[in-house]
């Protein structure tokens, strides 16, 4: 890195806070060209924050200080000293209040951090550091105050004003404005705070707590969305009620309001009592949303309500332990999802996502620890690594504790520590101490980046009537850690005879078998596991309900995997036979592509699929799953080196392939799964819609008029945005005058519904047709495109980024050189959005010379430009490191 880097933040530096905050009293008046706060804090020297008297550091970003006084005196401005980062008052007395008034302009704020506009109404984000923005604060997650918060605002333009906790007193002035004062009886850290002020309706409901509580339910929305809230809110109660039956969880104030913004940086936030939602997240209906925004929405509101424990009751004692509240708290909303649908479904879909998006960040120039050691941008670290790898970790815990002992951890966890700002390690003690469990070795978890390897073998001794598995385990270097030690990992297994039977799991040594699916704990580089009274020689279902984070590397044969997509027990593994019969196939076409030769379907994987949709004992939803080829970022993370245009190229010839050979079957199979009658949003009719789309698109893949007219009359007739979404994209990947229509009329349908819009977008700029990158730079200049909105940067640029491996790897370069302008464009006005856009650079090593240049050329061309943000300093020099 340059010599002028900006500074790298480390956990082992880490000091308690100098001084705490008890309470915190906020004014604010907002106004249309600058809004004033008045923030009244109550210091004191912290009795454990080190000896002598400190200075007393608070931090400020953007911020115009008007003044500041102590106990209600003026300081003189020789008092303290203020940079573009803090305030630093040199010798304050051990305890004071201290009265700051700051100045900003939200109107301004792009970045959508702190307190900024969106749709004509005022809000705030403050994680991870948003609070600085607003006024000058010790900005750190150990520092927990009690908050009372009084907002005035005009009006007629604001007539909802809203903040923390409960609200206590409201009034009108005699000019036109009105103020009301909320009060928040938790203590919080400072980035749970918030604030909105707008012109929204309310959608009102209730819920009664376990122990008699009513709560009131507000979810704030614009106008002409009130009619979409009835998932949101419904998804909301089911939360509530799981955390009581569950965990044993209650809700801890009068009321809980949700409000859905459209300009957001991410999915939601979970500040106490008032969770603000990118609107993606809440507004549902069926002819807007489709089946997987409605379980996007049930587990995102999910995720914010659990937070209200794991997370705001229980925070984080600094940045580091992010995943103590995001690992659990995804862990719990999956949970959730599970038992409100189909848990098999859910289970794969979640490991599809853990492998498309954190497999590939752990083997990146950004691999991190789930509790990382340093850090540039905090920003940057609200990663797959920190969620989901986090999830798995916090899983593996439940799996070797088990359900009952895993509660028991939970409980001790609340019992120890509400109240307080903790760390990963305390938590990790709490399932220790409540179970007597040595967790010793499972902390490397934690602590040590990079996607562990199993390789696998089996062998079986018909004298013996013994099955012997040996395991290896290794875990490749990354960024800072070249050496890896062996890890504590849970491997779940069962073994199936030539039927297909379970056959009951004896180690050598047990005096009887423990059941036919066990879990073995693996905690050396090398192990054997021999397994007794195993007449024949079984076929082993291994890492069942993906037990752990890992690759697995077992030489199955085609026949192997087959027979375990026909029989295996567990849902899991019965997918994952599939994806390896389909993902071995696609390696050897790649290699006949690439060495010129013609390619040819494997009739092993037609006649799987085949049997796959024709069973009777599995339901729709997952053959659907079943019947996916696996993705092309999928099949990238098994190449050596990746060969995007390869990868797709042998993609579409499978799809088609395989529409030929089964062509009846999908036919017959579509028709059986259009559902007529009342469109109804369970697991069932979700898995019969995916099943039907599925179907619809091997069949469009044979580009034909016929199946082209089932889309577009699917396509005109759709009473629900599934089934209108799924035959436009379909539509959209074929070269004809239907497509044309289609977009024009979705468009022409839809153009007053910005999430509806985002999907348009979405589905152009993922398009497979040549000419895809000149339609997105096309796109940009579109009337409803908004640089500004996250959404609408995800929905065009990030789709084509991050969901268009074939153009957005384009030989020539022309993908990489129109993201990296795309990076410029936007960072100066949203750092955050700008880092996950660039992230699609960052991963050259993995491609050939030739792509390898041209991405380098990309990353130096944004590293060049003036007054770069640290959020894209810090991915671009971390890609670009030791190169
Ligand atoms: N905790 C928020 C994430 C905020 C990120 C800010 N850069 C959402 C969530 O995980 O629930
Ligand atoms: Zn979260």
């Amino acid at each position: 890195m340059s010599k002028d880097a900006p500074q790298v933040i480390y956990l082992k530096d880490y000091m308690p806070p100098a001084y705490l905050v008890d309470t915190v009293d906020l004014h604010f008046e907002l106004g249309e060209a600058v809004s004033t706060v008045r923030s009244r804090l109550g210091l004191r020297c912290n009795p454990d924050g080190g000896a002598g008297a400190p200075p007393l550091v608070l931090d400020g970003q953007a911020l115009e200080l008007v003044s500041v006084a102590m106990d209600g005196r003026q300081l003189a401005p020789d008092a303290y000293a203020v940079d573009s980062e803090r305030l630093v008052i040199a010798a304050p007395p051990a305890a004071c209040t201290l009265e700051i008034v700051t100045r900003l302009n939200p109107q301004e704020n792009t970045a959508l951090e702190g307190l900024y506009k969106s749709g004509g109404n005022f809000c705030t984000q403050c994680e991870a550091q948003g609070f600085r923005r607003i006024t000058y604060f010790p900005d750190r997650p150990d520092v927990m105050a009690r908050y009372s918060t009084t907002i005035v605002a005009e009006q007629a333009r604001y007539p909802v004003l809203l903040s923390n906790g409960n609200l206590v007193e409201s009034g009108v002035l005699d000019d036109g404005r009105h103020w009301a004062r909320w009060q928040d009886p938790f203590p919080k850290p400072s980035y749970l705070f918030a604030l909105v002020a707008g012109d929204l309706v309310r959608i009102e409901d209730s819920f009664t707590t376990r122990s008699g509580r009513p709560v009131a339910l507000h979810l704030y929305v614009q106008r002409q969305n009130a009619d979409k809230c009835e998932h949101a809110m419904r998804s909301l109660k089911q939360a509530m009620q799981w955390d009581e039956d569950v965990y044993g969880r209650e809700y801890d104030l009068d009321v809980y309001m949700i409000v859905a913004v459209d300009d957001f940086n991410m999915g939601a936030m979970e500040n106490k009592g008032l969770n603000i939602f990118n609107s993606k997240y809440v507004l549902a209906r069926p002819d807007t949303a489709t089946d997987s925004d409605y379980e996007g929405i049930e587990a995102v509101i999910g995720h914010e309500y659990f937070h209200n424990w794991t997370g705001n009751r229980i925070t984080c004692r600094d940045w580091f332990q992010l995943s103590l509240k995001e690992g659990l708290t995804v862990f719990r909303d999956q949970e959730f999802s599970a038992d409100m649908g189909s848990r098999a479904v859910k289970r794969i879909n979640d490991v599809k996502r853990l492998r498309s998006a954190q497999f590939p960040e752990d083997a990146g120039p950004m691999a991190h620890p789930v509790r990382p050691e340093s850090y540039i941008e905090i920003s940057n670290f609200y990663t797959a690594t920190v969620y989901e790898k986090g999830a798995e970790v916090i899983r593996m815990m439940h799996t070797l504790l088990g359900p009952a002992g895993f509660r028991q951890g939970m409980d001790l966890y609340f019992e120890r520590h509400d109240g307080q700002a903790v760390t990963t390690e305390d938590f990790v003690k709490c399932m220790e101490d409540a179970n007597g469990a040595d967790l010793g070795q499972f902390r490397l978890w934690y602590s040590q980046a990079g996607t562990p390897v199993l390789e696998v073998a089996g062998s079986h001794d018909a004298a013996e009537r013994a099955y012997t598995l040996r395991v290896r385990q290794s875990c490749p270097p990354t960024p800072g850690q070249p050496e890896k030690a062996p890890m504590h990992i849970p491997l779940a297994l069962g073994l199936l005879d030539a039927d297909g039977r379970e056959i009951p799991l004896q180690l050598a040594g047990e005096a009887a078998p423990v059941g036919t699916s066990r879990v073995l704990n693996l905690r050396q580089t090398e192990e054997s596991f021999c397994f007794v009274n195993v007449p024949s020689a079984p076929v082993p279902s291994l890492l069942r309900g993906f037990s752990a984070p890992v690759k697995l590397r077992m030489a199955y044969g085609d026949a192997e995997l087959a027979f375990l997509l026909a029989h295996d027990t567990d849902p899991f593994s019965r997918w994952e036979a599939g994806q390896q019969l389909a993902g071995n196939l696609m390696l050897r076409l790649i290699d006949e592509h690439r060495a010129g030769r013609p390619l040819a379907l494997d009739p092993a994987l037609a006649n799987a699929y085949a049997r796959t949709l024709q069973s009777a004992d599995l339901d729709p939803a997952f053959k659907a799953l079943a019947l996916t080829l696996p993705a092309e970022s999928y099949v990238a993370e098994l190449m050596e080196v990746v060969d995007p245009q390869a990868i797709h190229v042998v993609r579409e010839f499978l799809r088609r392939a395989l529409a030929e050979a089964l062509r009846d079957d999908w036919l017959r199979a579509y028709e059986a799964h259009r559902d007529e009658g009342p469109y109804r949003i369970d697991g069932a009719a979700i898995g019969r819609r995916s099943l039907k789309n599925l179907c619809l698109g091997y069949l469009m893949s044979l580009d034909e008029p016929d199946p082209r007219a089932r889309c577009m009359a699917q396509f005109r007739s759709a009473g629900n945005m599934t089934d209108a979404i799924g035959a436009l994209g379909l539509l959209a990947n074929s070269d004809s005058a239907e497509r044309v229509e289609a977009l024009a009329a979705f468009y022409e349908r839809w153009r007053h519904d910005a999430l509806v819009v985002d999907k348009w977008f979405t589905i152009q700029a993922t398009a497979k047709l040549p000419g895809t990158l000149d339609e997105v730079k096309r796109l940009l200049q579109h009337p409803a495109f908004e640089l500004k909105n996250p959404n609408k940067v995800r929905a065009l640029i990030g789709a084509f980024a991050h969901g268009n491996p074939a153009h957005f790897h384009d030989a020539g370069g022309a993908g990489y050189a129109f993201v990296a302008e795309q990076v410029l464009r936007l960072d100066p006005l949203n750092p955050q959005v700008a880092a996950r856009l660039v992230a699609a650079l960052s991963r050259w090593r993995r491609f050939d010379a030739g792509r390898q240049a041209l991405m380098r050329a990309q990353l130096e061309r944004i590293l060049a430009a003036p007054s770069l943000s640290k959020d894209v300093y810090e991915i671009i020099a971390k890609s670009l490191a030791d190169a």
